[in-house]
């Protein structure tokens, strides 16, 4: 078993065995210059930062054998798995499935909707294709993650009030132990960030654990 004893609210431990990295959404559109996420006047950059630290602990994870997984948000062509609640929101022409600067918005085989170079997956990496902004809704995440004994979640990847946020409330009710890594997290919006951390922790951990992606690697094998 490995302690992260900088974790807040409490020490975290965890068996890298049963334990995931799981990648949320580190999709272009969300995070490239000249994606669908900055044509909506957001500061790329407040995600960009998570690239490198993200880069660093998914290679370290991966030499210690964790199971990595990564998702992306996105529809069918067809949007038939697009419930039109979701579907008519958002600024008319900058809706999903319109086109927009890298292919159509959130749509699955478009380029915007595919993960950034940098963290590409490795073959046999699983990645999961999620209607919604909880990994666990509508995929088959639970049963993927079930199957290889996995009880504890190292949580990373975009928008920390999300997708993030709605995840890691998804997998606690799961009864996974969810650790996110800080600086492996973000938001367009500095506030809801430090914000949405700060909800994870509080309450003696009512969602689970935060910590550095360093406080990991520096107990990773
Ligand atoms: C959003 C996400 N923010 N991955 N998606 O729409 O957080």
């Amino acid at each position: 078993m490995l302690t992260v004893a900088a974790a807040r609210p409490i020490p975290y431990t965890f068996d890298p065995a049963t334990t995931a990295l799981l990648v949320i959404d580190m999709q272009r559109d969300f995070l490239e210059p000249g994606g669908f996420g900055e044509s909506l006047g957001n500061d790329v950059g407040q995600l960009r930062r998570t690239i490198a630290p993200l880069t660093r602990l998914l290679a370290a994870a991966r030499a210690a054998g964790l199971t990595v997984v990564h998702t992306r948000e996105g529809h069918l062509p067809d949007l038939s798995d697009c419930p039109p609640a979701k579907l008519n929101r958002g600024l008319p022409s900058k809706r999903i499935g319109d086109p927009g600067p890298k292919g159509r918005i959130l749509v699955r085989g478009e380029y915007g909707h595919d993960i950034v170079d940098e963290l590409a997956p490795l073959p046999g990496e699983p990645v999961v294709d999620k209607p919604g902004k909880g990994a666990f809704h509508a995929t088959g995440l639970d049963a993927l993650l079930t199957e290889r004994t996995i009880h504890s979640l190292l949580v990373t990847g975009v928008t920390t009030e999300v997708c993030v946020h709605t995840t890691v409330r998804e997998a606690n009710d799961r009864g996974y132990e969810c650790l996110v890594l800080a600086d492996c997290v973000g938001s367009y919006f500095p506030e809801f960030h430090r914000v949405g951390l700060d909800m994870i922790a509080a309450q003696g951990g009512i969602f689970g654990w935060v910590a550095d992606s360093t406080d990991v690697l520096a107990v990773l094998p």
